[in-house]
């Protein structure tokens, strides 16, 4: 079985008179990893569904910076949502974890800091090899 975790973070906000701020470093305890890539999802079409896969060996955290959307997370024994709405709000991810992203707002905008470089060797996008793979190893 995978010791994968999904976790909703709240990020501190700097804020004072003159609106809000909010800083991640790596190595921290909201981050807990090596920042080598980071990507955006926006302009979703309406009513899509992204993700639907899994991967072996990578560290992420979900950031709606605008709007809000829906994450799905399964580690292949229980399955867990979290809805982000607010740019102090974040997912982590670790392990083997099955994702979806869905109920973009319109003008979403979600920012994901990874722990590697992308590889599209790391992805299970086959619903039963990850059933399979969490499963068995
Ligand atoms: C994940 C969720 C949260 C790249 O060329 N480089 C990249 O770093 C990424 C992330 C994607 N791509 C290419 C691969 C595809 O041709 O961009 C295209 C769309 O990627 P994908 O269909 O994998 O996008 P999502 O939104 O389904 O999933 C993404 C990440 O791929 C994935 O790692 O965890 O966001």
């Amino acid at each position: 079985m995978s010791n994968s975790v999904s976790r909703i973070l709240m990020f501190p906000i700097k804020g004072d008179n003159r609106g809000s701020l909010i800083a991640l470093e790596a190595m921290s305890e909201l981050v807990p990893f090596e920042i080598k890539r980071c990507y955006y999802i926006f302009d979703t079409t309406p009513g899509t569904i992204r993700g639907l896969h899994a991967h072996r060996d990578l560290k992420q955290v979900l950031i709606c910076v605008s709007g809000s959307c829906t994450i799905v997370c399964d580690n292949g024994k229980e399955r867990s949502e979290f809805h982000l709405d607010w740019p102090d709000k974040g997912v982590l991810i670790e392990g083997l974890v099955w994702r979806e992203m869905k109920n973009f707002s319109k003008g979403a905008v979600l920012l994901v800091l990874a722990s590697e470089h992308y590889d599209e060797a790391d992805y299970i996008r086959n619903n039963a090899a990850f059933i399979e793979e969490v499963t068995h190893g």
